[in-house]
């Protein structure tokens, strides 16, 4: 089972149940190494022959247990999972002892990755009472999220318990700022009593890497990436460079229409924008404000998806279909019959469940399946094609051995279905009958619609690892832990808390992936990758006009690039996968940039006509 939205350790299992119980303890373990004979490589392809075998029949049983409590949490599901995870902690640690046999040998190629990868994934916990307890704490801090609820005993919602999905809905759709204020702050309550629980979480992970030789948890994350964990950070950096100006430019665009739409509320003297007016309980996309901000006397995007879907009557089920369509259409074979009846498309009534949506692979072959709490509208939409591109490429590379059954990095696992719904165009929309006809639309409209969510995502999906990296390696403390994750909201994203903020709260846990510990630096990869893969595909496809007016639908050109690339697993190291599709080594920001290049022209104009500045100024604490 590879599961995508967790974490390593508790998605990869290790569970060498037999070896377990046969190893001695580690003093031994290391005098008796010193007698044994080097190994052969026969012996190391063995051993690993073994433990992918193991692996792979266990994993299967262990992503049931974890199906299960995601989608039906209580503390008996919760206890079943935590003693699934202790096991394989367990387990790992044996493993972690078993592999340094075969350390500074020299192996044919394939083998040598299958080890490099192997202790990568590793987790190593020799303390017993500690792995019990790192194991309770994953499974609680997940399940506190998926059964947060604000219950406000005042106001427009009083007497009413909103869960996650209403809460966004709230936030997407209001214009009343004091209501926006209210379901801000309330959702925020519900990372609060997690603070105590995440900071053991974080000592026992940093823990488990520094038995493994890491220097924290953070570093461990960053190996994961073909280079250096310097090497990444400065990757990131760069990266994060090539966007900058362009997500200035918006963030000033922005700033100055909510000004207009809220009064001076709507950002501090600073230039800070208010998080809470931005459509999303966690400001990281934008789109759902768009019509605060659409450009004034031009034709505008011409259609809402939204509107669309519900007028055309389109269902759950119906929203999927279009997804999987689009992939039958570039040459995918559909999804199996069991992916139709084993997927949770839609929140049950009767029980929590996480919805947060995620993409699973039961058994690394055909069990795939959906987990989501779909909703009715265009956000869903893009979701549901995100959240197929996982099981797409999860089925791409099911034939590779179990040691590669995996994305070439996890920013590349999170690009394809956003790759794919770049191609969501008025043009495709009418071509599936969503549309009537292609509407008139205005290009700065439908750029600008875009970059709301993608560009403005940008910084976000940056600064959740900063937060996490710096409090793994102690530069933040936990008595800082809040204030540090203001201090990068504003010196990233440029935004500022509508209610006063102190160390008894703790915002971070109200944020999905801080409570389930999903590495976040993925989907900042993905931003930048998706246009990339995107642009590689409109190119196979033959098409010629302005880069967001492509779609590849019913491409099988394109739809065989693609796949050249996902059935290569993580076979190879990425930069080798990338060329497969695009031609090019490194991830790069000038495809999104030629994307939104003439909307970053047109902001401009309209920034410096306003007389705005780009920009804002943070407290000297958090440049
Ligand atoms: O978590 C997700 C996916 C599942 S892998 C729904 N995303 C990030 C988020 O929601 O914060 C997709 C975009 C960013
Ligand atoms: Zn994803």
């Amino acid at each position: 089972m590879k599961r995508i939205l967790i974490l390593t350790v508790a998605g990869l299992a290790l569970a060498l149940a037999a070896q377990a119980q046969t190893t001695p303890p580690k003093k031994q373990e290391t005098a008796m190494h010193k007698k044994q004979a080097k190994p052969t490589v026969a012996e190391a392809e063995k051993f690993m022959n073994d433990t992918e075998s193991k692996l792979s029949d266990l994993s299967v049983k262990l992503a049931r247990a974890q199906w299960v409590q995601a989608t039906f949490i209580t503390d008996d599901t919760e206890a079943i999972a935590a003693d699934y995870n202790e096991r394989l902690i367990s387990e790992m640690t044996e493993l972690a002892g078993a592999v340094k046999r075969y350390d500074g040998m020299k192996l044919p190629p394939v083998l040598d990755r299958k080890f490099k990868l192997l202790k990568l994934q590793l987790f190593s916990l020799e303390n017993a009472k500690d792995r019990g307890e790192y194991a309770v704490l994953a499974s609680k801090l997940e399940g506190e999220y998926g059964k947060g609820k604000y219950c406000p005993t005042t106001g427009k919602h009083a007497g009413k318990c909103l869960a996650i999905g209403d809460v966004e809905k709230i936030m997407a759709t209001s214009q009343d700022p004091d209501e926006l204020k209210d379901v801000w702050a309330g959702w925020s309550t519900v990372g609060a009593p997690m603070r105590k629980d995440y900071q053991r979480y974080v000592e026992l992970q940093n823990k488990g890497a520094r038995e493994l030789g890491y220097k924290d948890m953070g570093a461990q994350w960053r190996s994961n990436y073909d280079m250096t964990p310097e090497e990444f950070s400065a990757e990131t950096e760069r990266l994060w460079q090539q966007v900058k100006p362009l997500y200035e430019s918006l963030h000033a665009y922005v700033r100055t229409q909510l000004v207009k739409k809220y009064g001076p509320q709507a950002a501090d003297t600073n230039g800070l924008i208010r998080a809470d007016l931005l459509g999303n309980p966690w400001a990281q996309e934008w789109g759902n404000i768009y019509p605060l901000v659409a450009p004034k006397d031009s034709k505008g995007a011409g259609y809402d998806l939204t509107e669309l879907l519900q007028e055309k009557k389109v269902d759950e089920l119906g929203m999927v279909h279009y997804g999987e369509n689009f992939f039958k259409s570039l040459g995918f074979a559909p999804l199996p019959e069991t992916f139709w009846e084993r997927s949770q498309f839609i929140k049950p009534r009767d029980r929590d469940v996480v919805c947060h949506a995620s993409a699973w692979d039961i058994d690394n072959k055909d069990d795939l399946r959906l987990k989501m709490c779909i909703q009715i509208r265009d956000e869903d939409f893009v979701t549901v094609h995100h959240e197929l591109g996982h099981n797409f490429y999860q089925r791409a590379y099911k034939a590779q051995p179990y040691m590669f059954v995996n994305g070439a990095n996890d920013g590349f696992h999170e690009a394809i279905g956003d790759t794919i719904a770049l191609s969501i165009t008025p043009q495709y929309l009418k071509q599936v009958g969503l549309l009537d006809h292609v509407p008139e639309s205005d290009d700065t409209a439908l750029l600008l619609r875009q970059a709301m969510d993608k560009v403005a995502f940008l910084p976000f999906g940056l600064l959740i690892d900063q937060w996490r990296w710096k409090v793994f390696s102690g530069e933040i403390k936990p008595a800082e832990y809040n204030a540090g994750w203001w201090q990068l909201r504003e010196k990233y994203q440029g935004i500022v808390p509508p209610v006063e903020r102190s160390e008894a709260d703790f915002d971070p846990g109200a944020k999905y992936h801080v409570p389930a510990n999903v590495p976040y630096t993925r989907y900042f990869l993905a931003r930048i990758l998706q246009f990339q893969f995107y642009r590689a595909m409109c190119q196979a496809a033959g098409e010629t006009g302005p880069l967001h007016r492509c779609s590849f639908f019913g491409n099988k050109e394109a739809g065989a690039k693609l796949n050249a690339m996902l059935e290569m697993g993580q076979s190879r190291p990425w930069p080798e996968a990338l060329k497969v599709l695009t031609g090019d080594e490194h991830m790069d920001a000038g495809a999104m940039m030629e994307y939104f290049a003439p909307l970053k022209k047109w902001l401009d104009e309209q920034n410096a006509a306003a007389g705005v500045k780009p920009g804002w100024t943070v407290p000297a604490a958090a440049r």
